[in-house]
């Protein structure tokens, strides 16, 4: 009977701390990247494939159990999902343009199209997101006040990624200035740079 009971707590606890972490965002704002290095960082793999074609990811992805640490022996268990880039129009002759035949970019604007609809019916499913943002691009645009309205609405917690700060065009304070109710880090998802200060974000964002 003691067994039971000590099971129940240890289960109830895990459960709590088994929260879903999302990924949101424009596509292209480098989502999958940041995954893969959260994910290299803390499991030694990746986790899923990065294109500088929009709308590589078009279903939703789940790394379960990633575990981080922090400096003072903190630990937070998640599991983590990387979600389709939203966007409010989809053309497949952005792809054809890109140098994709005809046939296969009707059919990724297909997949894009649905990937955009489970990645919005996921958002209530989520514990905790991270809106992963191109810091070189206009942070005021319909998607991302769509994305963080609906956030607000379910109070979920947010942090804020202004990713691509390796690149000269990159303006911290714009996205800072357009999200400031919100904690937001300066990050590059493909060169590492700021992420110990990415990860102590998270463990303030989802305490
Ligand atoms: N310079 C630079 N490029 C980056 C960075 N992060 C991602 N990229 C590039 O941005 C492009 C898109 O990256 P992804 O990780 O596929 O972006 P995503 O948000 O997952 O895109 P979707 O799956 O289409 O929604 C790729 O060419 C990446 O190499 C970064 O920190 N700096
Ligand atoms: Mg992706």
């Amino acid at each position: 009977m003691i067994k039971l009971f000590k099971n129940f707590l240890k289960n109830l606890f895990r459960r709590k701390k088994n929260i879903k972490l999302g990924l949101y965002g424009p596509p292209n704002g480098g989502k999958t990247t940041l995954a893969n290095k959260i994910c290299e960082d803390w499991l030694g793999e990746s986790m899923g494939s990065v294109s500088s074609m929009a709308h590589e990811t078009r279903e939703i992805q789940i790394k379960e159990q990633v575990v981080i640490k922090s400096k003072n022996g903190r630990e937070l268990t998640f599991n983590l999902i990387d979600t389709p880039g939203i966007a409010t129009k989809i053309d497949y002759e952005d792809f054809v343009q890109e140098g994709m035949d005809e046939d296969d970019a009707k059919s990724r604007a297909k997949e894009a199209t649905k990937g955009v609809i489970s990645a919005i019916k996921w958002l209530d499913d989520m514990d905790a997101v991270i809106v992963v943002l191109d810091s070189t691009k206009d942070p005021y645009s319909q998607v991302n006040i769509t994305i963080v309205g609906n956030l607000e609405a379910r109070k979920i917690p947010v942090l804020v990624v202004a990713n691509k700060m390796d690149l000269k065009k990159s303006d911290l304070k714009k996205i800072q200035s357009a999200f400031p109710q919100y904690r937001v880090q300066g990050i590059s998802a493909k060169t590492g740079k700021k992420i110990d200060e990415f990860y102590d974000a998270l463990f303030e964002v989802t305490k």
